[in-house]
């Protein structure tokens, strides 16, 4: 048996194409059925449906053999413990600080709403910028509009999200796009399954 995690929001959309191009079909689907375990068309293949956040750490600790993470996910959760194979080039978006428009330079230490601490950090500290990261799990965009932080680092992509606040994209961190993670162990024992998989997920992304 194989598992894979997947999170049921906007990855999950477009990794549909690919994942049924390898015969695999959710029985069930997640938007209106509460099972967090889905069969599929392939006897061999069940997906485990998570937060977005949750899928590193399923794969790493082997509860899920396969799954499928944005990179600004995976880098924050620190991914060396697993295989990064492919590129699936779905949910594209841009991580990025943004600040309010026409907003002064800030004074002294800059403050900055992210849930992305680790990464917000190292961006930082690689600049040589004195910063303190402020922890939020969501609504990023309000931090600097109620005094909370001077701007925020967070994921944009038509950046109406950002104009509808009032702000505007300052500095690219990084490029996102959604990555195909492999537990390493599987990757063994289970090589002749997943390399099939592996095999087909590739044409599927060579075709668009
Ligand atoms: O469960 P949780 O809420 O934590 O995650 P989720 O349900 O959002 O998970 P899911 O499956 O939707 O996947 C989230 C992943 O999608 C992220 O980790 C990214 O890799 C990827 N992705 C791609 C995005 C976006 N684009 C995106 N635009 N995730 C979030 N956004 C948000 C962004 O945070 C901001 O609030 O959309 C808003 C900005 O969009 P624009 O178009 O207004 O710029
Ligand atoms: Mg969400």
């Amino acid at each position: 048996m194989l598992t894979i995690a997947v999170s049921k929001g906007r990855i999950y959309e477009e990794a549909l194409p690919f994942l049924a191009d390898a015969g695999i079909m959710p029985v069930d689907d997640p938007k209106t059925c509460r099972k967090l375990i889905l069969q599929t068309t392939r006897e061999d293949v069940q997906l485990v449906i998570i937060r977005a956040t949750d899928v590193p750490t399923f794969v790493e600790y082997g509860a899920a053999d396969l799954g499928i993470a944005g990179k600004d996910v995976l880098l924050e959760h620190g991914a060396e413990s697993l295989y990064e194979p492919l590129d699936l080039n779905i949910a594209c978006c841009r991580l990025m600080t943004a600040v309010p428009k026409d907003a002064p330079p800030p004074q002294g230490r800059l403050r900055v709403a992210t849930k992305y601490v680790k990464t917000a950090q190292r961006y930082f500290a690689d600049r040589g910028i004195q910063a303190e990261i402020i922890k939020l799990y969501g609504s990023m965009e309000l931090a600097p509009l109620v005094g909370l932080a001077d701007c925020i680092v967070d994921l944009v992509d038509t950046g109406n999200t950002l104009r509808a606040n009032n702000l505007e994209p300052r500095d690219l961190i990084m490029n996102v796009s959604s990555r195909l993670v492999v537990n390493k162990a599987a990757m063994k024992m289970k090589n002749q399954a997943i390399a099939t998989l592996l095999e087909q997920f590739e044409t599927t992304l060579a075709q668009r």
